[in-house]
Protein backbone atom coordinates (compact mmCIF):
# COMPACT_ATOMS: atom_id res chain seq x y z
CA UNK A 1 0.00 0.00 0.00
CA UNK A 2 1.03 3.41 -0.90
CA UNK A 3 0.24 6.67 -0.33
CA UNK A 4 -0.69 9.22 -3.50
CA UNK A 5 -0.18 12.51 -3.34
CA UNK A 6 -2.94 14.19 -5.43
CA UNK A 7 -1.49 15.84 -8.47
CA UNK A 8 -4.11 18.44 -8.25
CA UNK A 9 -2.45 19.20 -4.80
CA UNK A 10 1.22 19.17 -6.10
CA UNK A 11 0.58 21.12 -8.82
CA UNK A 12 -2.18 23.33 -7.17
CA UNK A 13 1.35 24.06 -4.59
CA UNK A 14 2.90 25.77 -7.91
CA UNK A 15 -0.28 27.85 -9.07
CA UNK A 16 -1.05 25.30 -12.16
CA UNK A 17 -4.54 24.53 -10.96
CA UNK A 18 -6.15 25.10 -14.06
CA UNK A 19 -3.59 23.50 -16.21
CA UNK A 20 -4.02 20.57 -14.78
CA UNK A 21 -7.87 20.05 -14.57
CA UNK A 22 -7.42 20.54 -18.27
CA UNK A 23 -4.64 17.98 -18.42
CA UNK A 24 -6.33 15.81 -15.98
CA UNK A 25 -9.27 15.71 -18.72
CA UNK A 26 -7.37 15.06 -21.53
CA UNK A 27 -5.01 12.24 -20.13
CA UNK A 28 -8.19 10.77 -18.57
CA UNK A 29 -6.48 10.33 -15.22
CA UNK A 30 -7.70 7.38 -13.46
CA UNK A 31 -7.16 8.95 -9.62
CA UNK A 32 -8.62 11.97 -10.18
CA UNK A 33 -11.85 10.37 -11.09
CA UNK A 34 -11.85 7.64 -7.74
CA UNK A 35 -11.34 10.80 -6.25
CA UNK A 36 -14.14 12.82 -7.05
CA UNK A 37 -15.84 9.70 -5.88
CA UNK A 38 -14.59 8.87 -3.17
CA UNK A 39 -13.85 11.66 -1.14
CA UNK A 40 -14.17 12.57 2.69
CA UNK A 41 -14.53 16.35 3.55
CA UNK A 42 -12.64 17.30 7.27
CA UNK A 43 -14.43 20.04 9.17
CA UNK A 44 -17.97 21.05 8.23
CA UNK A 45 -18.93 24.66 6.46
CA UNK A 46 -19.08 26.20 10.39
CA UNK A 47 -15.68 24.67 11.81
CA UNK A 48 -17.23 21.55 12.96
CA UNK A 49 -14.91 18.86 14.32
CA UNK A 50 -16.58 15.87 11.93
CA UNK A 51 -15.13 13.78 8.90
CA UNK A 52 -18.14 13.93 6.13
CA UNK A 53 -18.82 11.31 5.68
CA UNK A 54 -17.46 9.42 9.03
CA UNK A 55 -18.00 6.29 7.39
CA UNK A 56 -17.39 4.55 3.68
CA UNK A 57 -17.48 1.40 2.11
CA UNK A 58 -14.85 1.07 -0.69
CA UNK A 59 -13.72 -1.58 -3.35
CA UNK A 60 -10.12 -3.05 -2.47
CA UNK A 61 -7.63 -1.24 -4.33
CA UNK A 62 -9.50 1.99 -4.50
CA UNK A 63 -8.15 5.17 -3.24
CA UNK A 64 -9.88 7.57 -0.42
CA UNK A 65 -8.81 11.32 -0.78
CA UNK A 66 -9.88 13.96 2.00
CA UNK A 67 -10.18 17.31 1.56
CA UNK A 68 -9.80 19.90 4.22
CA UNK A 69 -12.75 21.99 4.70
CA UNK A 70 -12.21 23.79 7.77
CA UNK A 71 -9.93 23.84 10.51
CA UNK A 72 -6.90 21.94 11.56
CA UNK A 73 -7.09 18.08 11.69
CA UNK A 74 -5.21 15.01 10.56
CA UNK A 75 -6.51 12.05 9.39
CA UNK A 76 -4.58 9.30 11.42
CA UNK A 77 -4.89 5.33 11.56
CA UNK A 78 -5.64 3.45 14.67
CA UNK A 79 -2.13 1.83 15.24
CA UNK A 80 0.51 1.59 17.57
CA UNK A 81 2.78 3.16 15.14
CA UNK A 82 0.95 6.20 15.17
CA UNK A 83 -0.11 6.16 19.23
CA UNK A 84 2.04 3.67 21.40
CA UNK A 85 -0.77 3.44 23.55
CA UNK A 86 -3.39 2.57 21.22
CA UNK A 87 -4.23 -1.21 19.43
CA UNK A 88 -4.55 -1.24 15.90
CA UNK A 89 -8.01 -0.90 14.58
CA UNK A 90 -7.30 -1.63 11.01
CA UNK A 91 -6.65 -5.10 9.29
CA UNK A 92 -3.93 -7.18 10.39
CA UNK A 93 -0.61 -6.64 8.28
CA UNK A 94 -2.27 -3.56 6.64
CA UNK A 95 -0.21 -0.40 6.80
CA UNK A 96 -1.00 2.31 8.75
CA UNK A 97 -1.54 6.06 7.13
CA UNK A 98 -0.93 9.18 9.14
CA UNK A 99 -1.37 12.40 7.38
CA UNK A 100 0.10 15.12 9.77
CA UNK A 101 -1.36 17.89 10.05
CA UNK A 102 -3.48 19.63 7.78
CA UNK A 103 -3.90 23.42 7.74
CA UNK A 104 -4.88 24.83 4.49
CA UNK A 105 -8.26 24.88 3.14
CA UNK A 106 -8.46 21.93 0.36
CA UNK A 107 -5.29 20.34 1.42
CA UNK A 108 -5.63 16.70 0.45
CA UNK A 109 -4.64 13.43 1.52
CA UNK A 110 -4.92 10.39 -0.04
CA UNK A 111 -4.58 6.79 0.86
CA UNK A 112 -4.48 3.42 -1.34
CA UNK A 113 -6.68 0.96 0.53
CA UNK A 114 -5.73 -2.78 -0.71
CA UNK A 115 -6.55 -5.09 2.37
CA UNK A 116 -10.34 -6.12 2.81
CA UNK A 117 -11.82 -5.40 6.08
CA UNK A 118 -12.28 -2.45 8.48
CA UNK A 119 -10.48 0.43 9.44
CA UNK A 120 -11.10 2.89 11.75
CA UNK A 121 -9.12 6.29 12.17
CA UNK A 122 -9.08 9.71 14.24
CA UNK A 123 -7.99 13.03 14.14
CA UNK A 124 -5.06 14.12 16.75
CA UNK A 125 -6.52 16.94 18.08
CA UNK A 126 -10.01 16.18 18.08
CA UNK A 127 -10.45 12.68 19.10
CA UNK A 128 -11.50 13.47 22.19
CA UNK A 129 -14.53 15.68 20.74
CA UNK A 130 -15.30 12.49 18.41
CA UNK A 131 -13.53 12.92 15.29
CA UNK A 132 -13.50 9.98 14.02
CA UNK A 133 -14.18 8.10 10.94
CA UNK A 134 -14.15 4.07 9.53
CA UNK A 135 -13.49 2.48 6.15
CA UNK A 136 -14.74 -0.57 4.96
CA UNK A 137 -12.99 -2.64 2.53
CA UNK A 138 -15.39 -4.85 0.54
CA UNK A 139 -16.03 -7.48 3.06
CA UNK A 140 -16.38 -6.18 7.00
CA UNK A 141 -13.90 -9.06 8.30
CA UNK A 142 -13.49 -10.36 11.29
CA UNK A 143 -10.46 -8.37 12.37
CA UNK A 144 -8.83 -5.08 14.71
CA UNK A 145 -11.67 -3.08 13.52
CA UNK A 146 -14.07 -4.84 14.32
CA UNK A 147 -13.29 -5.28 18.11
CA UNK A 148 -15.01 -2.94 20.45
CA UNK A 149 -13.74 0.34 21.22
CA UNK A 150 -10.82 -0.23 24.10
CA UNK A 151 -11.36 1.65 27.41
CA UNK A 152 -8.26 3.77 26.84
CA UNK A 153 -9.75 6.05 24.22
CA UNK A 154 -11.39 9.01 24.93
CA UNK A 155 -15.12 8.78 25.78
CA UNK A 156 -16.72 10.22 22.83
CA UNK A 157 -14.53 8.49 20.57
CA UNK A 158 -15.38 5.16 22.18
CA UNK A 159 -19.09 6.01 21.45
CA UNK A 160 -18.70 6.88 17.77
CA UNK A 161 -16.73 4.26 17.30
CA UNK A 162 -19.44 1.75 18.69
CA UNK A 163 -21.09 3.40 16.28
CA UNK A 164 -19.30 2.74 13.29
CA UNK A 165 -18.37 -0.95 14.30
CA UNK A 166 -22.29 -1.69 14.47
CA UNK A 167 -22.39 0.36 11.10
CA UNK A 168 -19.56 -2.08 9.66
CA UNK A 169 -21.30 -5.27 10.94
CA UNK A 170 -24.54 -4.62 9.48
CA UNK A 171 -22.97 -4.41 6.04
CU1 LIG B 1 -9.76 17.40 13.93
Amino acid sequence: MKEIWSRRRVLRSLGLFSTVVLGSSLLGCKHEKLSSKLTIQIGGPKGEVVFIPDRLRIKPGETVTWVLQSGGHTVTAYHPKNHSAYQARIPVEAEPWDSGLLVQKDATFAWVFDREGVYNYFCRPHESMGMVGAIVVGRPLEGPGLAPPQAELPLAARKRLGELVAWAKSL
